[in-house]
């Protein structure tokens, strides 16, 4: 449905594109006084200006209500941890049992190559990833608020057998 959408909104504005091509090329033997155009783009310019200005402030003001972000403070929270790494091919994890409603911190690393860390809840949507990298830790903090079989598996092709990449996660009630 999306796809359907935004080929229609590209047709029209790709029209209107061409449309404002075919308007210049038709204009453009015409002669002007520079004066007066440049007077007119100054205005535009000002308009503009003060338009950002008016829209810009309120947005930024509205948007930095939020600081720290909800990812930031839950820093200091008892985390339940998980050290992961990935191998060609499979998921090593120090535990295969949280609790939900509690912070999970992931550090995930990788022991070859680089590894697409990605956790599916059960009906197979992503709630959390990142990268698996040699030699570097990515934390991912994550709080599961439903219970059930989740998995773990890779998003980055690294060798024939990446598809077998795959672990579970029990995610239990709190
Ligand atoms: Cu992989």
């Amino acid at each position: 449905m999306y796809q359907q959408l935004a080929w229609q909104v590209t047709l029209i504005l790709v029209s209107a594109l061409a449309l404002v091509f075919v308007f210049v090329a038709l204009r453009a033997r015409q002669h002007a006084d520079y004066e007066p155009i440049q007077h007119r783009g100054y205005r535009i310019r000002t308009r503009f200006f003060w338009a950002l200005v008016l829209l810009g402030t309120p947005t930024l003001l509205y948007s930095m209500t939020d600081l720290p972000y909800a990812a930031m403070r839950d820093r200091g929270a008892a985390a339940q941890v998980v050290e992961v790494v990935g191998h060609q091919w499979y998921w090593t994890l120090s535990g295969n049992t949280v609790r939900a409603g509690q912070p999970v911190e992931f550090r995930i690393t990788s022991a070859d190559v680089n590894h697409g860390f990605a956790v599916y809840d059960p009906d197979m949507r992503i709630v959390a990833q990142t990268q698996a990298m040699p030699e570097y830790v990515n934390k991912v903090r994550y709080t599961f608020t439903r219970p059930g079989t989740y998995k773990i598996m890779c998003l980055e092709y690294c060798g024939v057998a990446h598809q077998n990449m795959m672990a579970e996660i029990q995610v239990q009630e709190s």
